[in-house]
């Protein structure tokens, strides 16, 4: 079977964040992803898979991180954490964040297909659940969000 392939086009209320994501998943391996986020303000932004697809009220509507197995937040290499918790990108003094990462727990077919969902750009840094803010084990506490984009199937190569 071909890889599976999907594309998220984020957009943010300002308009002054844009990006386009990238998502590849070969057979029952781990999901590539690559792209790039523009218009950031240098340094780390919280970057995640968010559980809704819904932004008719932009990117609030996304609801929380994606976490079916009703974990807390942490980061992408630990054993607890959001299947959404894909840490931070980091943009230059360009505003350019390029993202490249591969994560095994955002597959794009089975019953937790992040298909549907949503990719959500913040303005300040996850603390990948380490910060000690009443949100570190939620949200990583990494602020508004300033740019989203809900994960579509692209056709395959
Ligand atoms: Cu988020
Ligand atoms: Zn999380």
């Amino acid at each position: 079977m071909a890889p599976l392939k999907a594309i998220c086009v984020l957009a943010g209320p300002s308009d002054s964040v844009t990006g386009v994501i990238s998502f590849v998943q070969d057979g029952a391996g781990p999901t590539i992803v690559e792209g790039t986020v523009k218009g950031l303000n240098p340094g780390k932004h919280g970057f995640h898979v968010h559980a809704l697809g819904d932004t008719t009220n932009g990117c609030m509507s996304t609801g929380p991180h994606f976490n079916p197995k009703g974990l807390e937040h942490g980061a992408p290499e630990d054993e607890v954490r959001h299947a959404g918790d894909l840490g931070n990108v980091i943009a230059g003094e360009d505003g350019i964040a390029k993202v490249s990462l591969k994560d095994a727990h955002i597959p794009l077919g089975g019953p937790n297909s992040i298909i549907g969902r949503a990719v959500v750009v913040h303005a300040d840094p996850d603390d990948l659940g380490k910060g000690g803010h009443e949100l570190s084990k939620s949200t990583g506490n990494a602020g508004a969000r300033i740019a989203c984009g809900i994960i579509g199937f692209q056709a395959s190569a």
